[in-house]
């Protein structure tokens, strides 16, 4: 009840100041404020008890690195939130330790999937906002320590490399692993010049378009030495997610003709043959990559990406369809899990990490219709989350959604994703305007008119289509 009065309070006071308007300009909510507060008190928790480190332990107050030395992942991970937050003060403190104290001359094997999005988008976002040399010098240096791991038989790179030595290892990996490079290493290449970086994430992601079925689909894992399928499974769950998601928006971005082709003929055999109805409500399950035949109902919270995909790219009624699901999942527990049986309506694994798919959603969505509905979607959001997930000093994550047993964790792309895109969504940065800017997977924001689609086809190294609008 107490949170249904305080849901109708802020409607009320967003109602007052806004129209239904769809400029991101015309309205901002006393929550975005909240929000900017809330990102700043964790900040100084970060800073306080885990300066250096890559992650923050917010129930034990401590720190954790991912590999045997740090990375500064949460820093550069919250740079691009800093400045959309207007943060000026401290995004400034994190560039300049980026560039005192951060090198990847490390003797360390890293994970390419996950520091490609954070460390590599991190790093290019912050060049993009302060146009600083030396920032540009780091990102090159660290996306050429990438590169050796796309030395494989099929150009898909391999799950580790080590920083320092180029050494490869794992050769087993899903979809989203191999086809999540085109945003970061395709504006790699816009700023440096260099079309290596755009040409192995292209390679890499057309080596898994081009092992597609006859009926269209790709499954999830292959083995990037020989080519084979491992899993067989197809869907748009976590394991396959941003692969699609950088087919589109890397397409929007840069232009290549090749990734509007591979993105239409993609999103036709999806829509075909994945969605199912279950219980009124509207589902993206798995299915046999060569069949089309339903396989399992497990969906995970990551899949709440797909909404904002479906709406950016002109879809907007089966959004709205998708993201009611979604809201409904979150309201049975006032938080999700991260994997959950459609059919059996349990839990199959009931942690919440503090993800910001839902939110993303509900922050496209309110934007590509105005619809109030999504503003009060995300109301209700921050307000479990600020019920179940704030400590005394940042937020932690759940270990179980049913019990809200808490974890002792804050994930990196909190910053960079859930705190912006609840921000973005509560009006906060009146100058802030959606259509101007690219998300990459992990929320990291780049000006689309800094990239020219002329220049860019140059720079990448890809061929224009003459037809091309
Ligand atoms: C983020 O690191 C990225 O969005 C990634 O693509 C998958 N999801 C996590 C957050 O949930």
């Amino acid at each position: 009840m107490k949170k249904l009065i305080s849901i109708i309070v802020v409607a009320l006071i967003f109602m007052s100041c806004n129209t239904n308007n769809q400029s991101d300009k015309q309205h901002s909510s006393p929550l975005a404020d909240q929000v900017k507060q809330e990102t700043l008190r964790s900040w100084n928790a970060y800073k306080k008890h885990a300066w250096g480190s890559d992650v923050l332990l917010p129930l034990s107050k401590g720190s954790k690195n991912w590999y045997e030395e740090p990375l500064y992942i949460s820093p550069i991970d919250a740079y691009s939130t800093m400045r959309v937050m207007g943060l000026e003060e401290e995004a400034r403190e994190i560039e300049q330790y980026v560039i005192d104290s951060l090198h990847f001359n490390k003797d360390i094997e890293v994970k390419v999937f996950e520091v490609n999005i954070r460390v590599l988008g991190g790093l290019l976002s912050m060049y993009q906002y302060t146009q600083n040399e030396k920032i540009l010098a780091k990102a090159e240096d660290f996306g050429r320590r990438l590169l050796p791991a796309f030395k494989t038989g099929t150009g898909m790179p391999a799950y580790w490399v080590n920083l320092k030595t180029g050494s490869i290892r794992g050769d087993t990996i899903n979809m989203a692993e191999a086809g999540t490079y085109l945003l970061e290493m395709g504006i790699l290449s816009y700023f440096t010049g260099d079309p290596v970086f755009y040409q192995k994430a292209k390679k890499a992601t057309m080596a898994a378009y081009n092992r597609r079925s006859e009926i269209g689909l790709i499954g999830e894992r292959m083995d990037v030495q020989t080519g084979e399928w491992t899993n067989k499974n197809s869907h748009i769950c976590a394991g396959i997610d941003s692969y699609y998601e950088y087919l589109y928006k890397a397409w929007l971005l840069f232009g290549d003709p090749d990734l509007k082709e591979a993105w239409g003929k993609s999103l036709a055999a999806i829509q075909k043959y994945i969605p199912e109805m279950h219980d009124s409500l509207l589902w993206y399950g798995r299915v046999n990559m060569e069949t089309g035949e339903h396989v399992s109902s497990v969906v995970t919270l990551y899949d709440a990406f797909f909404p904002a995909l479906l709406a950016i790219s002109g879809n907007v009624e089966q959004a709205r369809k998708l993201q009611h699901t979604w809201d409904w999942l979150w309201n049975q527990y006032g938080l999700e899990p991260m994997a959950y049986d459609y059919v059996k309506h349990q839990p199959t694994y009931p942690v919440y990490d503090l993800n910001p798919e839902i939110i993303e959603s509900a922050y496209y969505l309110f934007h590509f219709t105005g619809d109030s509905a999504y503003f009060n979607m995300g109301t209700g959001y921050w307000n479990d989350i600020l019920s179940y997930c704030k400590n005394d000093v940042a937020f932690n994550a759940i270990e179980n959604v049913e019990t809200k047993e808490k974890r002792d964790y804050m994930a990196t792309y909190f910053f960079a994703e859930t705190l912006k895109y609840f921000y973005l969504l509560f009006g906060g940065n009146g100058e802030f305007n959606f259509d101007d800017y690219i998300f990459t997977t992990e929320a990291h924001t780049f000006r689309r008119n800094l990239f020219d689609q002329n220049t860019a086809a140059r720079r990448l190294g890809f061929e224009q289509k003459m037809d091309e609008e």
